[in-house]
């Protein structure tokens, strides 16, 4: 659906109550919302609810599923990749839905940690930011094409090793109540030696600012989990969303938001092992079930209800 006439500048939301991106109204998302970002993974993750009373694709990608989940609505939405696709989805949700609300993240990522096999599941109990630094990166550029060869500035950075990258200070908590819940849920669907937890990092990239060696393009990332690890000594999983969810979730002015987030172990980055398709779309099923059963536990003081309500 495409939404064409909206009132205002700041809020887009059209006559019919939707908002502009995700393409909702009041009564269409529940408070509480499993996010992923494969469409594919939000549509097998809803078979898990049990009424689906609810679907809708927007026209910016955003796929959402709201139905019941033990009597409790939920909303599955799929948002895509990337920080700015979450803050669309997280800002315009918190338009259309009234009291509080908790987003879990259901992800995959890659492991820096040894001891985390593939396919382990790994709740995120806290998060931290890693971007390119692009002044840093356009200087270093500039340093590059006037030193005599690209070699001798391979060098020189090589021995001073001034990443272009910029890291958060400090890590941001997950909330530890909805961690809790997801733990227990994972531990009885999954079997307790599969669920690890950890530091997680949200990068701007899957390549430059997640240390992968690919010499296409100008990264200076040698050496870059290792810097992390030195600064973070938790730091354990690397994805692109959960970072931003945690954030949004401790600026909200407006109504209490409660983020925490888990993913399957895709990329073991020390071995360089590789999950297969079939083992990862068994794990979204008993990690979606674990993430829908956990929701639907988490004490809430506000929630919508009333028969604009879609799940009413
Ligand atoms: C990269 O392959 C994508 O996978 C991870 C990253 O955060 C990034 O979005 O999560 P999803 O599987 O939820 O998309
Ligand atoms: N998603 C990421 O962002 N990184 C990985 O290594 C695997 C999945």
């Amino acid at each position: 659906k495409h939404i064409d006439d909206v009132d205002s500048v700041d809020l887009p939301i059209d006559q019919e109550g939707r908002i502009y991106h995700i393409g909702l109204k009041k009564g269409e998302l529940a408070n509480r919302i499993l996010t992923v970002g494969d469409p594919g993974r939000a549509g097998r993750i809803s078979k898990q609810l049990d009424k689906v009373c609810f679907e809708f694709q927007s026209n910016r990608g955003y796929y959402t599923y709201t139905g019941l989940k033990n009597g409790v609505p939920i909303s599955i939405v799929a948002t895509g990749m990337g920080f700015p696709l979450v803050d669309f989805m997280v800002r315009e949700s918190a338009e259309i839905v009234d009291g509080d609300m908790v987003f879990l993240r259901f992800g995959t990522c890659g492991v820096v940690r040894e001891d985390i096999p593939i396919g382990n599941i790994v709740i995120s109990t806290s998060s931290i930011m890693g971007r390119r630094d692009y002044n840093l990166v356009e200087r270093q550029i500039k340093e590059r094409d006037n030193s005599e060869s690209n070699e001798s500035y391979e060098n020189k950075w090589g021995q001073n090793k001034v990443f272009p990258y910029e890291i958060s200070e400090e890590p941001i908590l997950a909330n530890e109540k909805l961690c809790d819940l997801l733990e227990e849920c994972l531990g009885n669907n999954l079997g307790k030696e599969k669920v690890s937890k950890g530091l997680n990092l949200s990068a701007d990239s899957f390549y430059s600012t997640q240390g992968r060696k690919v010499s296409t393009f100008f990264d200076h990332n040698q050496g870059f989990v290792e810097m992390v690890q030195k600064k973070f000594p938790d730091f354990t999983t690397m994805e692109m969303e959960t970072y931003i969810y945690f954030h949004l979730a401790k600026s909200c002015v407006k109504k209490n938001i409660y983020a925490s987030a888990a993913c399957i172990a895709l990329a073991q980055r020390i071995s360089g092992k590789f999950l297969k398709n079939s083992i990862r779309i068994e794990r979204e099923k008993v990690g979606g079930l674990s993430c829908l059963e956990a929701l639907s536990k988490m004490p809430l003081e506000k929630e919508m209800s009333g028969k604009h309500c879609v799940w009413e």
